[in-house]
C-alpha cells in the first residue's frame, strides 16, 4: 500500500460563510485524497473541540489558521511514510499527539479531515469506488445498501429565523421505495410545499439546510402544513411518507422548563412528553431527534417508554457519536436510534467503533450532515459503505445537500449494474 508523502491543509468556506478546513493527503504512488469537514450550529455539549482561532480580526473569530497549522506543522510531518491504509494506525497516532480527551489541542477539525483524507486516498490506491471500499473493510457482513433519506424541509430553531422552536421538520420516504423514487418524494415535497407557502403569503426563504423558514404560529402548525400538503398530493402520508422532528431541544431549554410557542407558559419535561405523545397521536411521527435537554437520561427513558416502538427517539446531542454514551442510553433505555456525524468524534475509527456498538444492540443509524456544510461527499459514500438505516443531508435545495443526493443517484446506479 502506498505511504503517504504529503500533507497539506487549507482554510476554505462551508456554507454558512465560515471558514474550515481542507486536507489532501499525498502518496508516493500518486494517488491522493482530499476532504473538507462540516461544522454544526446545535452542537452537544459531549462533541470534541472544534479549534477557531478567536481571532477578532479574522472571520470575526472562526478563522481554522491554527488547525490547518497543526496539520501542516505536526499531523503532516508526524505521519510521513504512514501505509496510507492503516486507518486505526494513522487515527490512533493523531489522536496521541493531541494527547486530550476531547481533541481540543490539535482540534478535532484538524484531525477529521486528515482521517477522511487517508481513507479517500487508500480507496482510490485501492482502485474501487469509496463506498465499496469502506463497505469491504468495515461493514464486509452486510453489502452496500442506500440509506433512507431523511428530508429537512422545515428550518427552525438555530437554523432558521428565530420563528419556530423546533430546529427540523422532517418529510421521511417509506424504506420501501428505491432511492430515486425517495428523492423525488422528497424533493416534490418540497417544491409543493413553497407553493403552498407562497399561497398563504407565509415568508418562503429558507434556513441553513434548505429547508422553509416560515413565520408560521406554532411548531404543531408546521407539522400541519406539511401534513396538508402530503394528503394534497400523490403519496400517502403514514405509508409512502412520513414526518419526523428534530426537536434539538437543548437550544430553548432554560431554567429546567422548555418555552416553546405552542403554550402560554413554559413546559415542564412531562408535559412536553405530553405533547409528543399527542403529535405522534395525530401525525404517527417515525422519528423524535433530540426531544429533551441532553442531560436528562431519566426524561428521555420515560419518553421511550411513552411513545410506541414505531416511534425511534434519536439521540444526536445525547450521544454526540460516541460509543461509551450511545452504551449508556442503551443500558438505560433512552433512546432507540442514534445519529452518527463523524465531527462529534474526530475520527473515523471512532465513528466506526460507535457504529458498531448501535449495530451489535440493533439500534438505527443515521448518517448526518451538519448545517455548516461543504461539497464533499464523503457521508454519502459512508452512509453507503456501513449500510446505515437513514440519511440525513437536509432539504433537496442547496448545493452543499444536494451534492450528496447525487452522489447517492451515482451509487444506486452503480449498485443496479453491478448486480
Ligand atoms: C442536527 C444538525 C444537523 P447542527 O442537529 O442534527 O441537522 O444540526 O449541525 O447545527 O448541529
Ligand atoms: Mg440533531
Amino acid at each position: 500500500m502506498p505511504k503517504i508523502t504529503r500533507i497539506i491543509a487549507r482554510e476554505i468556506l462551508d456554507s454558512r460563510a465560515v471558514p474550515t478546513v481542507e486536507v489532501s493527503v499525498l502518496t508516493d504512488s500518486g494517488v491522493f485524497g482530499t476532504a473538507s469537514v462540516p461544522s454544526g450550529a446545535s452542537t452537544g455539549k459531549a462533541e470534541d473541540v472544534e479549534l477557531r482561532d478567536n481571532d477578532p480580526a479574522r472571520f470575526n473569530g472562526k478563522g481554522v489558521l491554527k488547525a490547518v497549522g497543526n496539520v501542516n506543522t505536526v499531523l503532516g510531518p508526524a505521519l510521513l511514510g504512514h501505509d496510507v491504509s492503516d486507518q486505526e494506525g494513522i487515527d490512533q497516532l493523531m489522536l496521541n499527539l493531541d494527547g486530550t480527551p476531547n481533541e481540543s489541542r490539535l482540534g478535532s477539525n484538524a484531525i477529521l479531515a486528515v482521517s477522511i483524507a487517508s481513507l479517500k486516498a487508500a480507496a482510490s490506491a485501492a482502485n474501487v469506488p469509496l463506498f465499496s471500499y469502506i463497505n469491504t473493510r468495515y461493514h464486509p457482513h452486510t453489502p452496500p445498501k442506500i440509506p433512507g433519506p431523511v428530508f429537512n424541509l422545515i428550518n427552525g430553531g438555530k437554523h432558521g429565523a428565530g420563528n419556530l422552536d423546533f430546529q427540523e421538520f422532517h418529510v421521511i420516504p417509506s424504506t420501501k421505495m428505491s432511492y430515486h423514487d425517495a428523492l423525488r418524494a422528497g424533493t416534490e415535497t418540497w417544491t409543493n410545499l413553497k407553493t403552498e407557502l407562497i399561497r398563504r403569503n407565509a415568508v418562503h426563504s429558507v434556513g441553513d439546510e434548505g429547508g422553509f423558514a416560515p413565520n408560521l404560529f406554532t411548531n404543531a402548525d408546521a407539522l400541519e402544513i406539511l401534513a396538508l400538503v402530503i394528503k394534497n398530493s400523490s403519496y400517502r402520508l403514514g405509508q409512502e411518507l412520513f414526518l419526523g422532528l428534530d426537536v434539538a431541544a437543548d437550544e430553548f431549554f432554560v431554567s429546567n422548563k422548555y418555552p416553546i410557542k405552542d403554550s402560554p407558559r413554559p413546559l415542564s419535561r412531562e408535559e412536553l412528553i405530553a405533547l409528543y405523545v399527542d403529535l405522534v397521536k395525530t401525525y404517527g411521527l417515525l422519528s423524535l431527534e433530540d426531544p429533551l435537554a441532553q442531560e436528562d437520561w431519566e426524561g428521555w427513558q420515560q419518553l421511550v417508554a411513552a411513545l410506541p416502538d414505531t416511534t425511534m427517539i434519536v439521540g444526536d446531542d445525547l450521544v454526540s457519536t460516541n460509543a461509551k454514551r450511545l452504551q449508556k442510553a442503551i443500558d438505560q433505555k433512552s433512546c432507540t436510534a442514534v445519529i452518527v456525524k463523524p465531527n462529534q468524534t474526530g475520527t473515523i475509527t471512532e465513528t466506526i467503533e460507535l457504529m458498531k456498538v448501535a449495530e451489535a444492540n440493533h439500534i438505527n443509524t443515521i448518517v448526518s450532515h451538519r448545517s455548516g456544510e461543504t461539497n464533499d461527499t464523503f457521508i454519502a459514500d459512508f452512509a453507503v459503505g456501513m449500510s446505515s438505516s437513514y440519511a440525513k443531508f437536509g432539504a433537496p435545495d442547496r448545493g452543499e445537500r444536494v451534492a450528496k443526493y447525487n452522489r447517492l443517484l451515482e451509487i444506486e446506479q452503480y449498485l443496479a449494474q453491478e448486480s
